[in-house]
This record gives C-alpha cells, sequence and structure tokens, in this order.
C-alpha cells in the first residue's frame, strides 16, 4: 500500500466478537435481549434507572474477564510501527484496544470503565457496580451514571474525527454492520474527501457500496493480514 502516510481506523462490535463480548445485532446479540429505548436511552435511564445501572453493571463486570484477540493485537502493533498519523476510532465501550497496548484510541461513544456524576459532571475510573448508587469520588452525589453516549446523545470528539477523516490517506472499518449514525456515515465522508476506503467484516455491511474494497471474514484473520500488508511485512 505506497503512498499512505494518514490512517483512521473504524471499530466496531464485531471486532471484539472473538473475544467473546457479545455484539448488538447479531443472533442473542444485546439488541435481542434489551429494547434499546429501554436500557441505551436518557429517556429509558429516566422511566427506569435500575434496569440501565443493571445492564451496564453487568456488561461493566464481564468485559473485565475478557482478553484482546488477535485483530486488538495487529492494531496495537500497526500503532507502535506506523510513523505517519493514525487514529482509531471505536464505536466500542470496552478497553480491549488499550489493553493489547493501542494508544492513539478513540472511544466516539465512551467506555465502561468511567462513571460520570451529573451532579458535578466528574468522570472517574470505574470498575464495580453502580446499581447501589455509590457516591461520587469527587462530589460525594450519589448521581453516577454510564460514561456512555446514548442514543439521541451525541458522540465525542466528532471535530477530531472529521479532522482526521479529513486529513486521512486511507479509512478502514473493521467488525461494524453500518447500522448507527454518525458512525455509519464516516465511509460516505471520506470517499467525498476523495479517501481510499476498506472495509474488513464478517459479511457484507449496510454500507458496503460505499468502500473501494470489502473483504470478508473474522476479524482474528482479516485484521493481521492488513497490517502485515500496510508495515510491508
Ligand atoms: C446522534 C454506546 C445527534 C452504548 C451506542 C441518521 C439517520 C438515521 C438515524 C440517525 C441519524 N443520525 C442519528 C440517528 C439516530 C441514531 C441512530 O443512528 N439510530 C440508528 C439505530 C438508525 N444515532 C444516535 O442517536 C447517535 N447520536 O445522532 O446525536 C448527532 C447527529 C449528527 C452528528 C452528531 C450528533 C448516538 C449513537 C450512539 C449510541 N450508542 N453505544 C452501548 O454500547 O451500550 S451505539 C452501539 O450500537 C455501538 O457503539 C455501535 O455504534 C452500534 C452497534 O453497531 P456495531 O458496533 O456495528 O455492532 P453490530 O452488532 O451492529 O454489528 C457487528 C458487525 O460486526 C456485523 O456487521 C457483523 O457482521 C460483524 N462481525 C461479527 N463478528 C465478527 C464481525 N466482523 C469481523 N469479525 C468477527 N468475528
Amino acid at each position: 500500500m505506497t503512498g499512505i502516510r494518514n490512517i483512521v481506523v473504524l471499530t466496531g462490535a464485531g471486532i471484539s466478537a472473538e473475544s467473546g463480548i457479545d455484539t448488538f445485532r447479531s443472533e442473542g446479540g444485546l439488541w435481542e435481549q434489551h429494547r434499546v429505548e429501554d436500557v441505551a436511552t436518557p429517556e429509558g435511564f429516566a422511566r427506569d434507572p435500575d434496569l440501565v445501572l443493571r445492564f451496564y453493571d453487568m456488561r461493566r463486570e464481564a468485559i473485565q474477564t475478557k482478553l484482546p484477540n488477535p485483530a486488538h493485537q495487529a492494531l496495537a502493533r500497526l500503532d507502535a510501527a506506523w510513523k505517519g498519523e493514525l487514529l482509531i476510532v471505536t464505536q466500542n465501550v470496552d478497553d480491549l484496544h488499550e489493553r493489547a497496548g493501542a494508544r492513539r484510541v478513540l472511544h466516539m461513544h465512551g467506555t465502561h470503565l468511567n462513571a460520570w456524576c451529573t451532579a458535578c459532571d466528574t468522570r472517574s475510573p470505574w470498575t464495580g457496580p453502580m446499581i447501589d448508587r455509590p457516591p461520587c469520588p469527587s462530589c460525594g452525589a450519589r448521581a453516577l451514571r454510564p460514561d456512555v453516549v446514548w442514543f439521541g446523545e451525541m458522540p465525542y470528539e466528532m471535530d477530531r474525527i472529521y479532522g482526521a477523516i479529513r486529513q486521512a490517506d486511507l479509512f478502514v472499518s473493521i467488525g461494524t454492520s453500518g447500522a448507527v449514525y454518525p458512525a455509519a456515515g464516516f465511509v460516505r465522508d471520506a470517499r467525498e474527501l476523495r479517501v481510499r476506503t476498506l472495509e474488513l467484516n464478517l459479511e457484507r455491511s449496510q454500507g458496503s457500496q460505499w468502500f473501494h474494497e470489502s473483504r470478508q471474514g473474522p476479524a482474528s484473520r482479516l485484521v493481521p493480514e492488513w497490517v502485515n500488508e500496510v508495515l510491508g511485512g
């Protein structure tokens, strides 16, 4: 892959599937077990906070028992070796990219491992449950919520993401169905900017037609192969 200096990688639940973390839309996936409206919206949280806090307590506990897979490890290898610009924009709220060693990671939908105090607006590292309404480490108020972006809420660092796409020579999408916006629109933004686009996914996503190239298969095989190509292995 010649002439590539700046890369933006978008990842979704599919990159963590082989680590044993449920995806959202697959058979038996999270959205089959729970109604999105009930567990991933501010309205759902206002209506039944216990339901929402239990949903995220369960997932927060689960991800801490999982390990990064070869796809996370390959992106961490790329991050360590790549001299050009690289930004790994993840829709995932797990910390497997970081646990694999990646550093240039941006969580556009937040993270499980932070608590967000709705009284003092402080975000604090958090690994335990929230169902018993523990006090905020900063102000003591019992007003914590998961630091995740719910439907209808603005994703994080959108300017930084659009800035990176504007500078990019290559946009790569890994393990995402292209069902949720604004993330699902990045490939079209990239195309309008004459950026090369590549999809690595188990199956063609809802936005496949927008990619110059789409490769199908498990991330644990496709991502190490692609990173070897880029690093000229
Ligand atoms: C917003 C955090 C205003 C919480 C999440 C335009 C058109 C239509 C609707 C909208 C629109 N703009 C906005 C909307 C509304 C809404 C939206 O998109 N609705 C959808 C349902 C139609 N968007 C919002 O509300 C967003 N906010 O728009 O604010 C705004 C507007 C403009 C600019 C700025 C702001 C906020 C959305 C964020 C919601 N929070 N997560 C939590 O995790 O609980 S979304 C959550 O679901 C994930 O983060 C992710 O984004 C999405 C799930 O998608 P995927 O990750 O792709 O997972 P999925 O299961 O769907 O697919 C997995 C894929 O992997 C599959 O393709 C499968 O084939 C593949 N796969 C599986 N195994 C493997 C694999 N691939 C490789 N290897 C494997 N082994």
